[in-house]
């Protein structure tokens, strides 16, 4: 679908004029794009066009994250010498007085300030960057955690139920839509070799042991910005804020910074939880949040990890089985070859878990 990102620009109330627009960054979700304004001046922007067969509610979603980084900057701004366009994303209020416009295709979208001289890594490769991002982490959980106000839509429910992910990987299983399922029997018995033990977050939160808070629910590195000397800036990408157990959180970004391959690595040899980075994350996390979360929260931050890699690898799967319906894919079997990769982190973790433990405890 071609667009005329111009003419999409026109319709928010940015400050400069349309220069060029290319596709940005290597997300899985919305169409990114980085608007370049023809002043050198003034900001350039990222125009989203958001995917709403995921997010169903545009409208929610975006009252979502309106209060989120109003919430933010007001926070930011009482800390000396902050650098608020840098540190929280800034909507850009569409001419129609929205946060969001649609298109004639019935498509939506939105705009943010482009954060200059931005860092993103999807890989990590040493331990002080992993260090800001838990510190990036684990403060943007702090400022969070006096919202005011109703609770946060849920902008996806069910996200990170891995009860309700088995069901549907099952259902789906069961259906094979795209005629995949035989290929895909190591897999499934890897899963439901594990499905039973993975559900002892959720049955923590029902027994009371845990508290529901305000988390980020998509914490993988990218999503994480560091400035031009590897300090933690800005956690962006915000669509799925809302209330969720901070080992989803932590579960993600070890996922992501700790794995010393890439997510969809094919060689499954090269992929590996390096245990240094995951002490990193855990110190800069624990450092901003040691304070405020409870015995149990803390007992089970060494099991999130597991718990998290096994739920995105079993979307993976699932999305594989399903005919590739949700995540975007690059090549036929990409999300298998993800799964794979993820399946193969999991094991690496289990090898490490007895060392995960013991850091988590040494450092709090
Ligand atoms: P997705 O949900 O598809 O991952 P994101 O909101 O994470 O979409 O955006 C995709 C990518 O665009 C990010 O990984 C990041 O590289 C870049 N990006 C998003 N927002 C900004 C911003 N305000 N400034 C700079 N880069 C951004
Ligand atoms: C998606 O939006 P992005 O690319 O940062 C996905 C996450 C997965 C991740 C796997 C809304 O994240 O849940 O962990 O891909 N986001 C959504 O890379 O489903
Ligand atoms: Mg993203």
């Amino acid at each position: 679908m071609s667009v005329d990102l111009k003419e999409i620009f026109d319709q928010f109330a940015a400050d400069g004029t349309y220069l060029n627009g290319e596709p940005y960054g290597s997300g899985h979700i919305h169409d990114t794009f980085r608007i370049e304004t023809a002043e050198k001046e003034k900001d350039n922007y990222i125009l989203q066009r958001l995917n709403d067969k995921i997010f169903k509610n545009i409208p929610e979603l975006q009252h979502n994250i309106e209060r989120v980084t109003i919430h933010l900057r007001k926070k930011l701004s009482s800390v000396p010498g902050s650098d608020i366009k840098r540190e929280c994303l800034q909507l850009i209020p569409a001419k129609n007085g929205n946060s969001w416009i649609t298109d004639k295709n019935g498509s939506y979208w939105r705009m943010y300030i482009f954060i200059s001289n931005h860092r993103s890594y999807n890989i990590v490769d040493t331990p002080i960057k992993a260090f800001e991002g838990g510190k990036a982490i684990g403060r943007f959980q702090a400022m969070l955690a006096d919202l005011p106000g109703e609770p946060l839509f849920n902008t996806i429910p069910f996200f990170h139920d891995i009860e309700k992910r088995l069901e549907t990987f099952s259902r789906i299983l069961k259906e094979d839509p795209a005629g995949r399922a035989a290929k895909i029997t190591a897999e499934t018995d890897f899963v439901l070799k594990r499905a039973e033990e993975m559900k002892i977050i959720l049955k923590l939160g029902r027994e009371g042991k845990i508290p529901v808070r305000i988390t980020h629910n998509d914490t993988k590195f990218n999503n994480i910005l560091l400035d031009e000397n590897d300090k933690a800036l800005c956690v962006i990408d915000l669509d799925t804020v809302m209330p969720g157990y901070v080992h989803y959180d932590f579960g993600d970004a070890i996922r992501t910074a700790a794995n010393i391959a890439a997510e969809d690595e094919k060689e499954l040899s090269r992929v590996k939880m390096d245990i240094s980075l995951f002490e990193a994350y855990a110190s800069g996390y624990l450092s901003e949040t040691k304070e405020t979360l409870n015995p149990v929260e803390i007992d089970y931050l060494a099991f999130a990890p597991r718990l998290i890699t096994f739920t995105i690898a079993l979307r993976f799967l699932t999305d594989y089985i399903d005919g590739d319906n949700y995540f975007k894919i690059h090549h036929e079997h990409h999300n298998l070859q993800r799964a794979r990769a993820q399946f193969r982190l999991v094991e690496s973790m289990e090898e490490q878990y007895a060392g995960m433990k013991e850091i988590i405890a040494k450092l709090v």
